[in-house]
């Protein structure tokens, strides 16, 4: 997960503090000028190293995979965000760019006159950081939004079940699954999304239900919930629509197919098969396969079918990665 590992973000206040204090010790293990070169010098690197090492450890948004990049818009503003990390980064380079400034004034100066040009660099390397204190913040908020997300990977090949509310999509998910999928929570449903793993013909299979997100029309859904959808489509290699031709899921069949249409239109051209679900209650839709999960009838046959249809040939590493 591109998120996962980022590290803490500091505060202004935390970095002007540790930059400081080291800078200190340094200063107290030595004399005069030479005190004075080092402590801007520690000062300087500490500074200039952190802060750009904040903007460094993010991924580029424009090189991620499109899912990671649409599920991050979902819960930061990825404007806002790179916009912070770009001014984080210029407050390191200038920190950086004071340590030649004032290195050649304190060169030059006799000790007493040293000190206080060290300590006007302190005090203009103190603004510059305390200048991005505010898009510190906005990164380390980022970070905690992302970092959180489940684990969907984009790259693996993906099933998502999809259908209207009480269909079965769930049901199906744990029986393929088995073990009881883990529920994470995606910030844009109050829900949380089933990823369950399977196995076929030693390629793992991530299998998705994202409930509240592809079980009503485009029209209900709000733009974080559009955006949402946006990336799973970046991820889905097959959906799964399971109806409920019985309609005892309470949506009659004309609307749940009329969903069903809608989502080829936005997933293509990933395949979309029809599922008949609670076909122990009916079986009355044109369907490309009918099941039911309640009386494990043909539950693996449409997982095999998803796979079919997926094709999925996993990629060979490039060398050198
Ligand atoms: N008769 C019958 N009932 C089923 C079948 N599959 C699921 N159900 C029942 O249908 C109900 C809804 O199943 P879920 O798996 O929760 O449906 P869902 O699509 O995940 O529903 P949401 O999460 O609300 O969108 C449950 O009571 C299931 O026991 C089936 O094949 N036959
Ligand atoms: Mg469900």
């Amino acid at each position: 997960m591109v998120f996962e590992a980022l590290p803490r973000t500091p505060t202004a206040e935390e970095l002007i503090d540790k930059a400081f204090s080291r800078a200190a010790r340094t200063g107290r293990a030595q004399h005069g000028t030479e005190a004075q070169l080092s402590m801007l010098q520690t000062a300087c690197n500490i500074l200039s190293d952190n802060l750009q090492h904040v903007a460094a450890t993010w991924p580029d948004f424009d090189e991620i995979h499109p899912f990671y990049r649409e599920l991050a818009g979902t819960v930061v503003d990825v404007d806002e965000l790179r916009t912070s990390l770009g001014d984080v980064s210029w407050a390191g380079r200038k920190c950086g760019e004071f340590h030649g400034e004032y290195r050649d004034r304190i060169r030059r100066a006799d000790p007493e006159r040293a000190r206080n040009h060290r300590k006007q660099a302190f005090a203009r390397l103190a603004d510059v950081v305390r200048s991005v204190d505010e898009d510190l913040a906005v990164v380390a908020d980022a970070r905690e939004k992302l970092r959180t997300f489940p684990e969907i990977h984009p790259e693996d090949p993906a099933i998502v079940v999809a259908g209207y509310p009480n269909v079965g999509k769930s049901s199906f998910v744990r029986a393929v699954t088995r073990a009881k999928a883990p529920v994470a929570s995606y910030p844009f449903t109050t829900t949380g999304v089933l990823v369950g793993h399977v196995e076929q013909r030693h390629i793992t299979y991530q299998i998705i239900d994202t409930p509240g997100l592809l079980d009503r029309p485009a029209a209900d859904r709000n733009e974080i919930e559009q955006q949402a959808l946006s990336a799973i489509t970046h991820a889905a290699d097959c959906v799964l629509f399971l109806v409920d031709a019985s309609e005892e899921c309470g949506y009659p069949l004309a609307a749940q197919l009329s969903l069903r249409d809608e989502l080829e239109k936005t997933f293509a051209p990933i395949p979309v098969l029809t599922v008949c679900n609670k076909a122990d209650r009916s079986r009355d839709v044109e369907a490309d396969h009918y099941m039911s999960v309640a009386a494990d009838e043909n539950v693996e046959v449409v997982l095999t079918a998803a796979v079919d249809a997926i094709d999925y040939e996993p990629e060979l590493p490039f060398e050198g990665e």
